[in-house]
């Protein structure tokens, strides 16, 4: 008999009886146990709590209930012991939060309708299992957390860091000030909730972009901690990330934390140890030669936590990676994983597996946080998963998680929001360069078919079975849009729900093309291609309609295998009709008049945005280190005058280190004029004589660390 226990238990003995839920309990050990275990069992068993029954012991280790089982309890944190047979059920912890998830894993078995014979000896592999709401964009809505650290408290994720980039009274301009009473209360309760679910809430300050050191601001940071003090708030970190100049200098933050540390947290004996984010956060940003590294290393108070993104700032974590910090610091890192976040691709969804971190990696660290979405019921998916990972490693399983996920956040429509799931699930072309599988299983059949079918012949199964997934793509956006089961997650997703659709209906109609290209039927052949010119107009108006950000604006769905798919579908039927009838459809082809190059690696793969006569660079949310010579370049497909032009670096310091240029060819410049205005922006413009390239370069003496806030181009002919 198979018993699902989410996150897999360590050790599971079954013997393959069971027996019916009896009708009443006796509870032994109340008095001495976990008061959010008992709560939980009271809530969930109801009235068939009482004092006579079946007997049901509970309790930490060492206490009444569960002395008879005290050395099958694993000795470890948050470790449990838990025991059905036909006498009695025991759920012994290893601690407090031990017993509570013992509690909740026979309440998962609980659910199944009978309970099995049973014996689970289970703990955690990693200490501090959770979530960092640490990215930029929207907050998450205080309903929206409640539900989370719910969920959370369900998995057995101890950790919530509270550090949403666009809270002001979290950063700048407002991490001095209290919360004004309205937010403190909704803080104060969100601290209330995350105890009862037995999860740390830890709330973090981002003081470096605007910090200055000296004791008034010093003083302030602790004023503003004591606040959150008294607000219920028992774990702290300070995060450096994303900034440059006087707030990264490591030994000003290292002098910071540890007085923090010190006068601070070493004080208060119910403060949990401090967390950092230092600014050098991954290995791609490491200078050996800042001396950054070393000084955290070695000055800053051991039992402070310090944070690390991998490799890269959004990277698989792997051992060698892991071991390669752990030197550096002088101790486990703590990781901050950064996915599913997708504030750097806003326009995309990131539903897929959580698969890439190294299965042997628990013995080198000391927690794994992962950032989300700004969708917080749609980053459920992924933090279902990183439970799972976090807990037991070596029993991890991608396929079985994931599947898993999807049952528990949407149980009445498993089979559309797979298919949802599937192909929402790569990135699309970023700054990072981070990319996940996405429509796995149809991928070899569309490559096989477009292949064929350009070489001239179609082959019909590989048709059929693109047909019908198409019509899942359809029939699940249908199915989710009605959905009232998760109400939350179908509001964040109605976007992609329309554009999916529009894509399921577009990839069958393209498919219906096709086949009357081959038949010869002209009339259906120009319906059809009537009607998917009609749902790209569609799509296209959704892009303008939907989750307008500055950054990476519109909503895209599909985007690796099955929106390439009907674009090329389209593009060979319509170029064979073309050939055959002497006509001159157009395509649907995506065109663009501008292009990027640049030698700034930070800003290789920087996805443009192009209107009908202005271009965007994509907003860049970390410091840009911009070496000498660096070069930022557009070019257009034709010549165009340039009304206005727009730079804003986000320093208030000097800027003619850097100049901006225009060409007609590419190989002879002219300067173009910059003129600053009050907010320090560089505004130009060029209306002489067309050109064909706008570049703006470092001409300075050293590299530069600059915000990319805004650059964009006007043209017009
Ligand atoms: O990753 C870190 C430590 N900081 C920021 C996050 O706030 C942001 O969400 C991610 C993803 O864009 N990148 C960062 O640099």
């Amino acid at each position: 008999q198979d018993i699902q226990v989410q996150p897999s238990p360590r050790q599971v003995n079954v013997t393959g009886k069971s027996m019916a839920i009896p009708v009443a309990f006796r509870l032994v050990g109340e008095q001495e146990a976990n008061p959010h275990a008992i709560t939980l069992l009271k809530q969930s068993l109801g009235d068939r709590l009482g004092t006579e029954g079946f007997p049901l012991y509970v309790g930490e280790k060492g206490g009444r209930g569960v002395r008879g089982v005290k050395r099958l309890i694993p000795d470890h944190p948050e470790g449990y012991y838990l025991s059905i047979t036909d006498k009695a059920i025991m759920l012994a912890g290893n601690d407090e939060r031990g017993t509570y998830y013992a509690v909740r894993t026979f309440m998962q078995l609980f659910h199944e309708g009978h309970l099995p014979f049973v014996e689970i000896q289970d703990y955690p592999d990693v200490r501090f299992r959770g979530v960092v709401e640490g990215f930029y964009g929207t907050p998450w809505s205080h309903e929206a957390r409640l539900r989370q650290l719910r969920f959370y408290g369900e998995n057995k994720l101890n950790t919530y860091i509270y550090g949403p980039k666009d809270d002001p009274y979290h950063s700048s301009p407002n991490w001095r000030k209290p919360y004004p009473v309205k937010e403190a209360a909704r803080l104060a309760e969100l601290v209330k909730v995350a105890d009862e679910n037995e999860v740390d809430f830890v709330w973090a300050i981002h003081p470096g972009l605007d910090i200055r050191w000296e004791t008034s601001d010093r003083d302030s940071l602790m004023a503003k901690f004591e606040h959150m003090y008294d607000l219920g708030v028992r774990s702290f970190a300070v995060f450096f990330d994303d900034i440059s100049g006087e707030g990264a200098k490591a030994d000003r933050q290292v002098e910071l934390l540890n007085y923090i540390d010190d006068h601070f947290v070493q004080v208060k004996p119910d403060v949990t140890p401090l967390i950092v984010c230092p600014t050098e956060y991954n290995k791609g940003w490491v200078r050996p030669e800042s001396g950054y590294l070393a000084t955290i290393g070695e000055k800053l108070n051991p039992s402070v936590e310090v944070m690390w993104t991998g490799d890269r700032v959004i990277s698989e974590i792997t051992k060698e990676g892991v071991e390669w910090i752990r030197e550096q610091i002088k101790r486990p890192s703590y990781i901050w994983w950064n996915f599913p976040v997708s504030d750097y691709v806003r326009d995309h969804l990131l539903l897929g597996e959580v698969y890439g971190n190294g299965k042997d990696i628990a013995g080198s660290i000391s927690g794994f946080v992962a950032n989300p979405m700004e969708w917080a019921e749609a980053s459920k998916l992924a933090i279902y998963c990183v439970a799972d990972y976090t807990w037991n490693m070596q029993s991890y399983d991608r396929f079985r998680s994931w599947h898993r996920a999807i049952r528990a956040i949407m149980p009445e429509n498993v089979e559309a929001f797979t298919v949802f799931a599937r192909h929402n699930s790569d990135l699309g072309e970023n700054v990072h360069r981070f990319r996940r599988e996405e429509s796995v299983e149809i991928q070899p059949v569309a490559e096989r078919f477009m292949k064929g079918y350009r070489e001239g012949h179609c082959d019909e199964r590989d048709f059929l079975a693109l047909q019908d997934e198409f019509e899942r793509v359809a029939e699940a956006a249908d199915l989710l849009l009605i959905d009232r089961e998760n109400e939350a997650l179908i509001e964040e997703i109605t976007p992609w729900l329309h554009q999916f659709k529009i894509l399921g209906d577009a990839g069958q109609e393209v498919l219906a093309m096709l086949k009357a290209g081959e038949r010869g039927d002209r009339e259906l052949f120009l319906r059809k291609y009537n009607h998917v010119k009609a749902l790209r107009k569609r799509s296209y108006e959704l892009e303008r309609q939907f989750n307008q950000n500055p950054y990476q604006p519109g909503v895209k769905t599909g985007t690796t295998v099955l929106q390439p798919l009907v674009l090329d579908v389209f593009t060979e039927a319509t170029e064979r009709f073309n050939r055959q009838n002497g006509t001159d459809l157009p395509l649907l082809a995506d065109y663009s008049p501008c292009k990027l190059t640049t030698n700034v690696p930070q800003l290789e793969s920087l996805p443009l945005q192009v209107y009908p006569n202005r271009v965007h660079l994509t907003p860049l949310l970390e410091v840009v280190k911009w070496p000498v010579g660096g070069y930022l370049q557009l070019e257009f497909d034709d010549a165009y005058r340039i009304p206005g032009t727009r730079l804003n670096f986000d320093v208030k310091g000097d800027l003619s280190w850097g100049v901006m240029e225009v060409s007609a060819d590419g190989e002879t410049w002219q300067t173009v004029a910059l003129t600053r205005d009050t907010r320090g922006r560089l505004n130009g413009k060029w209306e002489d004589a067309p050109v064909k390239f706008v570049r703006f370069t470092n001409t300075g003496e050293g590299e530069q660390q600059v915000y990319l806030r805004e650059f964009y181009v006007v043209f017009s002919l």
